[in-house]
């Protein structure tokens, strides 16, 4: 069931283009700005509502990713939420402490309890993307791993909110201390389109052998505005299954041929351009310059942004996540795409 948001006020924008992302170095934070990342292995909170410090060092690419809108955009905060809405979008973060919350488990449930709640009472209450950040995130052995517990508190926390469809996400295990929960997100006025990978099982649909409660999330999702496919973490997985265990430059293919075929579920155009700008999550960083050095020769122009973060999974070495910007040629949801071992 899709939740019913607040009625749109007269003076509110519906969303007519996907907010624009890009990766610079030194950004103004002009007034269409709807959010301002920076990477610190130590962040701190800060006071302007749209910046936020993920806790994640930079290993290669420039120090902000910047949202912006059209529009004028306003901010505030709201208990523990900071937020910022301009354009027709919402981006909403959340910061947990597990040490208060009950572990991983309790700090996820409080978290999604915490933004849906206010997520319901706004005009951009469909959640179209969404990132989490965790400590020692493959600490914990079988059952007991950190990341199983997260997903648990997760699926908890979130009820039924978005039973209709999850959107697409990111989980990356960061360094800066095992008690903090990053979570935040990109809200629009409607709803946008779930995209699955046809190579990989719908992570809902996961195994037991991964944890008792699967991942909430989809491959991607292609926004409200159908210009823009909002790319999930996506490694070398293929049906269910771990790829290449141990070999870095083989699941950096097997990655590619996900997003390929990613792009072509959600019928974008082929390939990635200059302004598709694209987030490596790198678990060593003695790989980092490999990495780098193979996408840029692959992806000449594409704008990459290297981080030093754990994958959910202990035998993945990288993830990559990112936006697809360009006219979907199915203006009309169809049906997610399914897995068929064969592919
Ligand atoms: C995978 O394909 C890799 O739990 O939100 C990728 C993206 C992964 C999002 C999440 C997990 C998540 O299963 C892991």
């Amino acid at each position: 069931m899709v939740q019913g948001c607040e009625k749109l006020h007269a003076n509110q924008l519906t969303a007519s283009r996907a907010p624009e992302v890009s990766y610079q170095s030194s950004p103004t934070l002009a007034g269409n700005v709807l959010a301002d990342f920076r990477f610190s292995s130590n962040p701190s909170p800060q006071e302007d509502a749209r910046v936020f410090e993920v806790a994640l060092a930079t290993l290669a690419g420039d120090a902000h990713e910047i949202w912006t809108v059209e529009g004028e955009v306003v901010s505030g905060h709201e208990g523990d939420l900071r937020w910022s809405r301009g354009g027709g979008w919402l981006f909403c973060a959340l910061e947990a402490d597990e040490r208060i919350q009950g572990g991983p488990e309790g700090a996820a449930r409080h978290a999604y309890a915490t933004l849906a709640r206010f997520l319901r009472q706004q005009p951009e209450c469909h959640v179209q993307r969404l990132w989490n950040y965790l400590g020692g995130i493959n600490r914990g052995e079988g059952d007991d791993e950190r990341y199983k517990h997260f997903c648990h508190g997760r699926a908890e926390g979130m009820g039924d909110w978005l039973a209709s469809g999850f959107p697409a996400a990111t989980a990356i295990g960061h360094h800066a201390g095992e008690h903090l929960l990053q979570v935040y997100l990109l809200a629009g006025s409607s709803p946008g389109r779930r995209v699955e990978n046809p190579r990989q099982v719908s992570a809902w649909e996961y195994p037991r052998q991964y944890g008792r409660t699967s991942p909430s999330f989809s491959r991607a999702t292609l926004l409200c505005t159908g210009d823009a496919l909002a790319i999930s973490g996506t490694a070398s997985v293929i049906g269910h299954a771990t790829a290449h265990e141990g070999l870095v430059l083989a699941q950096l293919d097997e990655t590619l041929r996900n997003l390929d075929a990613l792009l072509a579920s959600g019928s974008m155009p082929a390939g990635f351009d200059g302004h598709s700008p694209l987030k490596v999550y790198v678990r060593h960083r003695d790989h980092a310059a490999l990495i780098h050095d193979s996408l840029a020769k692959r992806l000449p122009g594409v704008p990459l942004l290297l981080l030093h973060g754990d994958i959910c999974r202990a035998d993945l070495l990288l993830e990559i996540d990112g936006w697809r910007y360009g006219q979907s040629s199915t203006a009309v949801p169809t049906v997610v795409e399914q897995y068929s071992p064969q592919v």
